[in-house]
Order: C-alpha cells, then structure tokens, then sequence
C-alpha cells in the first residue's frame, strides 16, 4: 500500500487539503448527505459554479468529475465526482467500474489543477447503496495503482464520517 494513502474519521468539510471530493449526482445542484454538508459549509459560490459548469457542458455523467472553488472552505477547490447507484446484477461490473472512475477522474483532474493533498469521502456507499466491503477495497486499489504512475500526487486521505466504513478501511490496512 502506498504511503501516501491515508486514512482518517471526520467530517470531510473541515479538512485543510487542496481539494476535497464530493459525492454529487449528475445535475450538480446539490443534495442530501456529504453533497448538502459541502454546499451548506462552502456557501453559494459552489453552486453558482456548478451551475456556470452545466450551463456549458450539461448534466455530469456518472464516474466524471468537474472542479470548483470551495468558497467559504478551508479546502482551495471541490471535485464533484457522480457515483453510481448501485442495483447490483447483471449491472455489478459496469457499476464497479463506474465507482473506480470516479476515484481516478478525481485524481486526474487534481492532477491537472497542481493539487497535491485531495480528501475523498466513501462515495455511492450511502443513499447510493453501494456495498461499503466492496466499494473500500475498489477505491483503496483504484487510489494505490493511480499512486503508482503519479509522483506529485502528496497526500489522499480516505476520510470517513460513519463508523462501519471506518472500520472496513481500517482492516484493508490503513
Ligand atoms: N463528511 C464525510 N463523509 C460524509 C459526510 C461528511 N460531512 N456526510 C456524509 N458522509 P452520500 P452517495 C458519508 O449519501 O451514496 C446526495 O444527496 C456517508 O457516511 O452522501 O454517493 C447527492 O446529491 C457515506 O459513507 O452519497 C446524490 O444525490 C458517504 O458520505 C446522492 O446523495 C456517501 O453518502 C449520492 O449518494
């Protein structure tokens, strides 16, 4: 496991990173959850961006990411990333593979905007419905393997606000 992975248990507003991920869905208006604590904490500018953002490019597609400020935040900027809603079956794969798009769209776009310290929550595992065992081990892999090809890349903190998600990271070795 990368060194670089870190894990911690809070509320992901407080974080003094570069960037912190939210958990959005495709229309970038906010919502319930991590999405409402990141609007609520980082004020209005958030939404008006969002809003510039799907003015231009329409709704944000599942596993993309956008970026803006993080207003009011003690983090310089938000990634807001769409996981998906999980429904299990014969969608599982593409699911899978959408969740771990959103781990390293977010990471590509740190990249490209010269943050180095970026905070993820455990997207899709609440209203979404992902199972948490399986959305930890896709993010902590998607994050490590990304870790590997990126040297700028200083820190990534998995910061979780309910205890089982914790847990579950604590035992993938974190
Ligand atoms: N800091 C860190 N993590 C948090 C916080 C917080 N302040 N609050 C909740 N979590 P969810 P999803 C955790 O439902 O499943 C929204 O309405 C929570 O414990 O926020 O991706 C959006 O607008 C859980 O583990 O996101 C979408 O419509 C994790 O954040 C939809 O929900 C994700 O739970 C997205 O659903």
């Amino acid at each position: 496991m990368d060194k670089r992975i870190k894990l911690q248990q809070g509320d992901i507003t407080k974080l003094q990173v570069d960037a912190i991920v939210n958990a959005a869905n495709s229309s970038l208006m906010g919502g319930g959850g991590v999405d409402g604590a990141i609007h609520r904490a980082g004020g209005k500018q958030i939404l008006e961006e969002c809003i510039k953002i799907i003015d231009r490019q329409g709704r944000c597609k599942t596993g993309n990411a956008v970026i803006t400020t993080g207003g009011n935040l003690p983090a310089k900027y938000v990634i807001h990333t769409v996981g998906p809603v999980y429904n299990g079956g014969k969608n599982v794969l593409k699911e899978e593979e959408q969740l771990a798009n959103c781990y390293s769209n977010s990471l590509k776009l740190a990249m490209e905007n010269g943050i180095k310290t970026i905070a993820f929550p455990n997207i899709s595992t609440g209203v979404y419905r992902f199972p948490k065992q399986r959305a930890a081990e896709i993010a902590v892999a998607t994050v490590d393997n990304f870790l590997a090809e990126n040297e700028q890349m200083k820190d990534v903190i998995f910061i979780c606000f309910d205890d089982e998600n914790f847990g579950i990271y604590q035992k993938l070795g974190l």
